[in-house]
């Protein structure tokens, strides 16, 4: 049974939550986490490491079932290649042993989301200087002569540590692009921009060599001073030295937070689960539709690009979970003239692993886009990512605007037996006649060229349970 699941988590490892009462019989919730704005540069330009071809052997698997009946064998296929990956997540053993279990084959994913937290520049300084304040002499040292040359020392010491761990915390909480899921990769780099964030990240490790190489020179002038007004001038400007160096990088620990704040927010992608990826022009009904099949609230609203970044969101079918991403839509144009936005849907598409597409097209002429754009990005992601042909869910929106009766068996039926409708033949000059007044030029276009697609309509539910079932379907091609 397809049942609602919890949110999805921004923590890597997802926690099972109860059912929503009340929520339609299936679903997926979608995250709501804001727009990820930022530097364009193709994403594509990343490697493809652990990319979809590591799905190859759970679709070996799962065709060789294919005799079992749908529901079951799509369980048991995802089942079979999951494996105890799935299980192991949910008795806690988290991130390394998922690391494991891929073999280095793919890259772990949710080390966004798990950075480490940045403190703000004057607070991590001021909080600093307090500690030194508090650094006592030394009882053990019976010369009081000896114990304040001591405590400068000891002082110079305590600034360079409280000022340099965090630094090397954060230079190694702060994973290098080349260590994530390509994924999570491209998402950085569209974000942030990779190169800057290597940058910033070798800036900071400078920081902290300089803080430690001064303190170290400092505290140890200090401990060989002769009497303790010497060691106090040494520490005076030993502390000082500190504080200029820690000072200045006031742009760059802005930044590191920035940063931070930033790349949390990015969506966690769980390289196990089979991912549903819906692609499609702006305003065509894509996060409608993510509404529909789950108990996900992702804004719609009737104008392009409302969805301005990738949304995960998860339903379970029969204790089994899958991955679901609403995208930004599409234009037809060539990837220099994209928008980031546009970037981070071809970055899914691109990197995600286990993949289905749910190509959504809305054929009213409404939705800004034309038929005929419509149907050069969908032939520009066949041709682009040609193993995606098998995994491929065609879909038209909003069906109710068209006039529609249930189909005999005749022109416009699917394999979907009972539920298939075609268009009403409300016009003897054209079989799929709409009375709809901005009907697109091409409509027949997209009929002929997308003969399969199954009519969809969000408003009255019409086919919605059929999707349900051919997405599942898909994954077991
Ligand atoms: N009549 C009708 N309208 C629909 C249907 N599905 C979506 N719409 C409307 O189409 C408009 C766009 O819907 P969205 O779901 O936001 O489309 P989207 O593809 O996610 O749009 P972007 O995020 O901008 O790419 C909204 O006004 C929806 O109410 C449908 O089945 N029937
Ligand atoms: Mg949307």
């Amino acid at each position: 049974m397809w049942t609602p699941t919890p949110s999805s988590s921004p923590t890597p490892t997802p926690t099972p939550t109860p059912t929503r009462t009340g929520a339609p019989s299936g679903g997926w919730t979608s995250s709501s986490r804001r727009g990820v704005e930022g530097r364009f540069t193709l994403a594509l330009a990343f490697p493809s490491v652990g990319g979809r071809g590591n799905s190859g052997a759970a679709s070996a698997s799962a065709s060789a079932s294919a005799s079992r009946g749908w529901r079951g064998v799509a369980c048991s296929a995802v089942k079979e290649h999951q494996g105890s990956d799935w299980k192991a997540e949910e008795e806690g053993e988290g991130l390394e042993l998922e690391l494991e279990l891929q073999g280095g084959r793919g890259r772990l994913t949710g080390r966004l989301q798990g950075l480490p937290q940045v403190a703000p520049h004057g607070e991590h300084l001021g909080s600093a200087l307090r500690r030194v304040n508090r650094v006592t002499p030394p009882k053990t040292v019976k010369s009081k002569h000896k114990r304040e040359i001591s405590a400068c020392a000891m002082k110079l010491d305590a600034l360079t540590k409280e000022l340099a761990v965090p630094l090397g915390k954060y230079v190694k909480g702060f994973p290098a692009v080349d260590r994530l899921h390509p994924f999570e990769a491209a998402l950085l780099h569209l974000t942030v921009g990779a190169d800057k964030y290597e940058a910033l990240l070798s800036r900071v490790n400078g920081v902290r060599k300089k803080i430690l190489d001064a303190g170290k020179a400092n505290a140890s002038r200090a401990s060989k001073c002769k009497s303790p007004k010497e060691a106090g001038l040494v520490l005076e400007e030993g502390l000082g030295v500190l504080e200029n160096i820690y000072k200045k990088e006031e742009t760059t620990m802005d930044k590191l937070l920035y940063f931070a704040q930033q790349l949390r927010r990015l969506p966690f992608v769980d390289p196990k689960l089979e991912t549903f990826v819906l692609a499609g022009a702006p305003n065509v009904g894509k996060s409608s539709l993510v509404v529909s099949l789950s108990s996900g609230q992702p804004e719609v609203c009737n104008y392009p690009f409302t969805t301005k970044t990738i949304k995960m969101g998860h339903f379970d079918v029969a204790g089994e979970r899958y991955q679901v991403t609403d995208t930004p839509g599409l234009l037809s144009r060539s990837d220099e003239e994209r928008n980031e936005m546009e970037g981070l849907t071809m970055a899914a598409l691109e990197h995600l692993d286990n993949l289905v597409v749910l190509f959504v097209m809305d054929l009213t002429g409404e939705c800004g886009t034309t038929v005929k754009d419509q149907l050069d990005i969908r032939r520009e992601i066949m041709t682009r990512f040609p193993e995606m042909k098998a995994k491929w869910v065609d879909i038209f929106t909003k069906a109710d605007m068209f006039s529609i009766k249930e189909d005999e068996g005749g022109a416009g039926s699917t394999e979907w037996g009972g539920e298939a409708r075609v268009i009403e033949d409300r016009d003897s000059r054209d079989k799929y006649h709409v009375d709809h007044e901005f009907l697109d030029p091409d409509y027949n276009l997209a009929l002929k060229q997308v003969p399969n697609a199954l009519w969809i309509s969000t408003m009255t539910g019409l086919n919605v349970d059929t999707l349900k079932k051919m997405m599942l379907q898909a994954i077991l091609v």
